[in-house]
């Protein structure tokens, strides 16, 4: 029989009682969560990886965006190194693999979710990041993957989420050289796409969330499930696949009732900024 690996995160899919590491609160239809370590600036324990993981498989049913966020001075320090013990080749890949379904779930989850980003944005910090929909960064955000500097290498997902964000010649230089991009770096790079004044960064989240929330179901869906396949995909199936989610998207009842609403002048314009 071949040796159990251990420190596999388990599987969590009941709704959590209590909280130890993450607060939930609603805003109306967004569900608020925030990474709730400061003293330890957020670093992602086991356990507070489970949390993630048992609140993504559990929203309630009637929250339509999240939030998410992180208490204190920074969003997040990355993995707790406290916990980085004496692990196995094996047990390391299952380690890894346990934050590489939590982090699915969140990305291909139910609901779009946006990042608001403040102070250190590193390593597993910036792999939680870039699950999100969204990212808004505040002034005085940093970003950093020192899992060069600490003589290791990425395992949150990364090296397939970062480079699609900033390409992967910009990442292999933050782990070869320890480069930190500042908050007007990374929005120039792609990593958030919205930057606000420091101490501003909830109140747009929350407004960007609310709009979101406000779209059509099956534009949501589209955008967070075939979006990301399709950029994946080649000309052929990818053109392909595009027009089976607007044919799809196209029959919703919601579709016509938003499009007899524009043509019958009951629907805002697109307007022109400023
Ligand atoms: C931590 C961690 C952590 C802080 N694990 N305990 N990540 C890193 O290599 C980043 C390491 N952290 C830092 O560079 C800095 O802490 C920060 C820039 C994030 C924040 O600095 P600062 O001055 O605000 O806080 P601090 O004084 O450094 O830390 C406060 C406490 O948090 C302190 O503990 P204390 O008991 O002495 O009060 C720190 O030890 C603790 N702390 N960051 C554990 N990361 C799936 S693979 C992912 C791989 C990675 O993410 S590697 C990158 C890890």
């Amino acid at each position: 029989m071949q040796p159990q690996v251990s420190n596999a995160l388990p599987r969590t899919d009941k709704p959590v009682k209590k909280l130890a590491y993450l607060k939930f609160q609603r805003h109306g239809d967004i569900g608020m969560l925030t990474l709730n370590r400061p003293a330890k600036r957020n670093a992602l324990s086991d356990a507070m990886v489970a949390e993630l993981d048992a609140c993504f498989g559990a929203l309630p049913g009637d929250v339509k965006a999240v939030v998410l966020h992180g208490a204190g001075k920074h969003f997040c320090a990355g993995l707790d190194l406290a916990e980085l013990a004496n692990r196995s080749a094996a047990e390391g890949a299952a380690h890894s693999r346990g934050w590489h379904r939590v982090f699915e779930r969140i990305q291909f989850g139910r609901v779009p979710v946006v990042a608001v980003l403040h102070g250190a944005v590193v390593g597993g910090g910036l792999e939680l990041a870039s699950t999100a929909h969204l990212r808004v960064a505040e002034a005085g955000t940093f970003y950093a993957l020192p899992e060069g500097q600490r003589g290791i290498f990425v395992g949150g997902g990364a090296s397939v989420r970062v480079p699609r964000l900033i390409g992967a010649a910009r990442m292999a230089d933050m782990m070869f050289t320890g480069r930190v991009y500042s908050a007007e770096e990374g929005q120039a790079a792609g990593i958030s796409t919205y930057l606000v004044p420091a101490g501003k960064g909830l109140a747009k989240g929350i407004e960007l969330a609310e709009r979101i929330a406000g779209n059509a179901p099956a534009t949501n869906f589209a955008l967070m499930h075939a979006l990301p396949r399709i950029a994946e995909l080649g000309q052929d199936a990818g053109l392909l696949m595009e027009s089976l989610m607007a044919g799809i998207a196209q029959s919703e009842p919601e579709a016509k009732r938003r499009m007899t609403d524009f043509l019958e002048k009951r629907a805002s314009k697109v307007k022109r900024r400023g």
